[in-house]
């Protein structure tokens, strides 16, 4: 759980009581992503699988800042299952090797064919069809990391960048 800066509480006259989670909704409502003073700077960032069986993603890159809390949501309309990992750079050859690999583990499925690498930074489980999961983390390090789809054999067509600018 990624903790973000603390909100400062604004005088009583513009906002009643509410519980922390009914205040901290309305303002990720109502403020759009990028507004500082109210998000805590959160970077929201969509990457989708793209429809039709196809094994890729629709977006082949996505930049966000370094140092700031992201949420980036991969969603899947798909029939096929996907996932989404981050590695760290220079390693989607190696990833994608470990996930092919797992195609042989008796457990990859389980595993959500997420590699045990200390080169993947983050992952969702597998997605069926409809489904979306949102990832929170920031990167510090500017770079270009890969994003991949570690369901084997999908690796190779179904990958994207993370531009992380400074
Ligand atoms: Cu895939």
């Amino acid at each position: 759980m990624t903790v973000f800066p603390a909100i400062e509480p604004k005088p009583a006259r513009t906002m009643k009581i509410l519980p922390a989670t009914a205040l901290s909704l309305t303002l990720a409502t109502l403020c759009p992503a990028g507004d500082a003073a109210a998000t805590g700077d959160v970077q929201k960032v969509v990457v989708s699988a793209k429809p039709g069986g196809m094994m890729k993603y629709e977006q082949a890159e996505v930049t966000i800042k370094a140092g700031t809390p992201v949420e980036l949501t991969f969603s899947n309309p798909d029939v096929l299952q996907h996932n989404l990992l981050i590695l760290k750079p220079g390693t989607k050859d190696k990833v994608g090797a470990l996930a092919d690999a797992m195609i042989s583990d008796p457990e990859g499925m389980k595993k959500g064919y997420v590699p045990a690498s200390p080169d993947v930074l983050h992952a969702t489980k597998l997605i069926p069809m409809g489904g979306s999961e949102t990832l929170k983390f920031t990167i510090d390090t500017p770079g270009e990391y890969p994003i991949l789809c570690t369901f084997p054999g999908h690796w190779r067509l179904m990958n994207a960048v993370l531009k992380v600018e400074k």
